[in-house]
């Protein structure tokens, strides 16, 4: 698979310049700060926009970092950060795809996540946790209104901890003829997050769907390896064939300050290695933001007016 990289230190000045543009506070008024991002990002250089329509994957490298990045302790929750570089380089490249969003049931509707080591999570399948590996997964498989993209932004690196990623091409390529054609039938259950409400963290509690759907000769991926069941036979050996697929042609990639990943979540899924936290304040800090292309197609679930997608799931 291509990764596509951009490299920003040709337009470095230019990028500092449409992040000073915009001064909406990105917590207390994030739709300003979304539509100053908007028009700023109108602005990046033609090479860039053209390259992230067209790529599932992108690496954006020397994006504009925080001034005093070497003081700030990474958070366990909110940061204290007085700048707003990495939400605004968030901002602006998601612009260029579509619409920042927040689930009502993540971070209670921020549209900024921060990704750090959580205490007591280090063992859980979260992007919270650290010392067990944060399995294969499209964001939100099971959600009626998963991300169409994911971005990660990267503050502080730790040089064991790599972010895996495959594309739903490579499985084309290297998956049987059988699997495949079986991992479009819908005989998947979907498994809800705990953070949507599956606190027992039960497998295959979600709607049932396929995995590969659309064109068959360029499909998109619904897929999460640690809740999603097979309701057959047939269906869980698919699902033990794609796993050994996918480990074995998946990409991985340390995520360094200064970096900004942008995956199709319609296309490519992704992970992470374990590591080891340190709780220090020095752990590995990225920061995360989804976005829909359309959010308006998302209907009565979504309030235009804070960005929020509030649908409910009964467990
Ligand atoms: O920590 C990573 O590299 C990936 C985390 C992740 O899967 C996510 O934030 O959605
Ligand atoms: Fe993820």
């Amino acid at each position: 698979m291509n990764l596509d990289i951009i490299d920003c230190s040709s337009f470095h000045r230019e990028f500092y310049v449409l992040i000073n543009s915009m001064k909406a506070n990105p917590y207390r008024e994030s739709i300003s700060f979304l539509k100053q991002a908007k028009s700023a990002s109108n602005k990046l250089p033609i090479f860039v926009k053209q390259n992230l329509k067209n790529s599932s994957a992108t690496l954006l490298k020397s994006c504009p970092q925080e001034p005093n990045i070497q003081e700030i302790l990474t958070p366990q929750e909110t940061s204290n950060k007085k700048s707003f570089i990495s939400e605004s380089c968030l901002a602006i490249i998601s612009a260029q795809l579509g619409d920042v969003f927040a689930y009502i049931q993540v971070d209670d509707g921020e549209l900024f996540h921060n990704i750090t080591p959580k205490p007591g999570m280090e063992n859980e399948q979260s992007y919270a946790g650290s010392l067990v590996e944060l399995e294969f997964h499209t964001e939100q498989h099971f959600h009626p209104h998963s991300p169409d993209y994911l971005l990660l932004y990267c503050l502080r690196s730790v040089p064991d901890a790599n972010t895996f990623f495959v594309d739903v091409e490579e499985v084309l390529k290297e998956l049987d003829k059988k699997y495949i054609e079986r991992l479009f039938k819908p005989i998947y259950k979907t498994g809800i997050d705990h953070v949507f409400g599956n606190m027992t963290t039960e497998r295959g509690n979600g709607p049932i769907k396929p995995v590969l759907y659309g064109d068959h000769n360029r499909p998109y991926f619904r897929y999460d390896q640690d809740l999603m069941v097979g309701v057959t036979e047939e269906a869980k050996e698919a699902l033990d064939e794609l796993e050994i697929v996918l480990n074995r042609v998946k990409q991985s990639i340390c995520l360094e300050p200064g970096e900004l990943l942008v995956l199709d979540n319609r296309r490519v899924v992704h992970g992470r290695s374990l590591f080891k936290p340190k709780f220090d304040g020095k752990d590995r800090w990225l920061q995360r933001a989804k976005v829909k292309c359309d959010l308006g197609l998302v209907g009565s679930d979504c309030d235009l007016d804070t960005h929020i997608i509030e649908t409910k799931f009964d467990i």
